[in-house]
């Protein structure tokens, strides 16, 4: 009896000094960043250099195989008996001004989950896969590193242009990758499936008192950037009646998305930039640039919701003699996660002592671009005080130390599952 008490005292240790790291290297590589205080690692910048050495550095004692994609996906392969693979993988990229975990703790949480196997070989391979760009930042176009792994990094996306010129193509060139390579990146045809460790980035877990959640679907994200032309003019001679003030055309549809997200249930609307020109406090606007993102689970719902806000935007602007003009920046399905891995994440959860949550996500992960090819799956992480896409995000060493556990549980049971090792036969 002791000494099963003292095996169990020791593996809780074990435990905990893993979660420990796994908070610890986050923060660590929230440093790798394109700003001296905040954290924002966009789309191949430098300091993404210096997170794929350090994930190199980690891997590599593991037996773990490291390559470098041509998109600037870090690719890491644990081997196991037969060649067949899952994916356990996040995005390394940031926000500006980001917490340390939305993305990275996923990768990390892969890489820790290897270090608990301790050698032992699997019936599959493991592929962790840490994506370079996820959120969208640098050319206004989430999933760049997911679609090349789906095959769906097509010409328009690659000569698609960030704010100083550089097209997707250049900038691949100018971190010395080759994006002739870009069809090398595509999933392994022996890819089993996909499973994301992310934070949920919202109040519902620490509201019911849960560690941990299991996502049924991410709900479907439409991303257009709207232009209203009006005419720039002395601030201080104009009068109002004289005007065609593009702010002003703006602030008044920014306030129509608010009331038409409202009106909607499980609707949101996010005018998250605006550039006015010439942005001088003495000149009407002339210009205004502005970005509207828009999700719900229906599609069909959020089609509607961004054609009354496009309906919207010509109103006002007729009404004020301005121009408008939008572009569609992306329209992405809603994206059921797979039964078959949700059941086994649950039954993985519950060994865990947790509650088994069943939730969407509101917020655009790369699980569901790899859903189009592979079964995917997410494990979510409670996020205190719901704060996310901020620098006070955090997670507990406690909901660490369970997302460890289930991930372990996770990997045993697909190990023994026929059903999951039919795959095998049929991959
Ligand atoms: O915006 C999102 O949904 C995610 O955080 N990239
Ligand atoms: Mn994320
Ligand atoms: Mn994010």
């Amino acid at each position: 009896m002791a000494s099963k008490q003292s095996d169990l005292v020791q593996r809780n240790r074990a435990q905990s000094k893993r979660a420990q790291e796994v908070i610890a290297r986050c923060q660590q590589l929230a440093l790798f960043s394109e700003d001296e205080l905040t954290t924002r690692r966009t789309f191949l910048s430098p300091p993404m250099q210096q997170c794929h050495r350090q994930l190199t550095r980690w891997m590599e004692p593991l037996g773990v195989q490291v390559r470098l994609d041509a998109v600037g996906n870090v690719r890491g392969f644990y081997p196991g008996t037969y060649s067949p693979r899952l994916i356990v993988g996040s995005h390394l990229d940031t926000i500006p001004d980001a917490g340390a975990y939305d993305g990275v703790l996923g990768v990390l949480l892969a890489l820790t989950l290897l270090e608990a196997l301790e050698g032992r070989k699997l019936p599959f391979g493991i592929e962790i896969v840490g994506f370079s760009e996820e959120e969208g930042v640098r050319f206004q176009t989430p999933f760049i590193g997911s679609r090349a792994l789906v095959g769906r990094l097509d010409n328009e996306l690659l000569n698609r242009e960030d704010k100083n010129g550089i097209t997707l193509c250049q900038a691949i060139q100018q971190f010395g990758l080759d994006p002739n390579q870009i069809p090398c990146a595509a999933l392994s045809n022996d890819t089993l499936g996909y499973i994301e460790f992310h934070i949920e980035q919202g109040p519902i877990l620490e509201e019911l008192g849960y560690a941990l959640g299991i996502v049924e679907a991410i709900v479907g994200q439409s991303r257009l950037e709207f232009t209203f032309t009006g005419r720039a003019n002395h601030g201080g001679t104009t009068p109002m009646h004289l005007r065609h003030d593009a702010m002003a055309a703006a602030a008044q549809w920014i306030t129509e998305v608010e009331r038409a997200a409202i009106a909607v249930p499980g609707a949101v609307g996010t005018v998250g930039t605006l550039e006015a020109k010439p942005g001088v406090s003495n000149v009407i606007a002339g210009e205004v640039h502005l970005t509207l993102d828009v999700r719900h689970r229906s599609d069909e719902i959020r089609s509607q919701i961004v054609a009354q806000l496009i309906r919207k935007a010509e109103e006002i602007s007729e009404h004020r003699r301005l121009r408008v003009r939008h572009s569609v920046l992306l329209s992405q399905q809603a994206v059921p996660m797979n039964g078959f891995l949700i059941d086994e994440i649950q039954l993985a959860i519950e060994k865990t002592g947790c509650v088994p949550h069943r939730m969407l996500s509101g917020a655009g992960h790369d699980a569901m671009i790899l859903a189009e090819k592979v079964p995917a799956a997410m494990v979510f992480l409670r996020t205190p005080g719901g704060v996310s896409h901020h620098p006070a995000e955090s997670v507990t060493e406690g909901d660490v130390e369970k997302a460890i556990e289930c991930g372990l549980h996770l990997l045993d049971q697909l190990a023994a599952s026929p059903v999951f090792l039919k795959r095998m036969v049929r991959a």
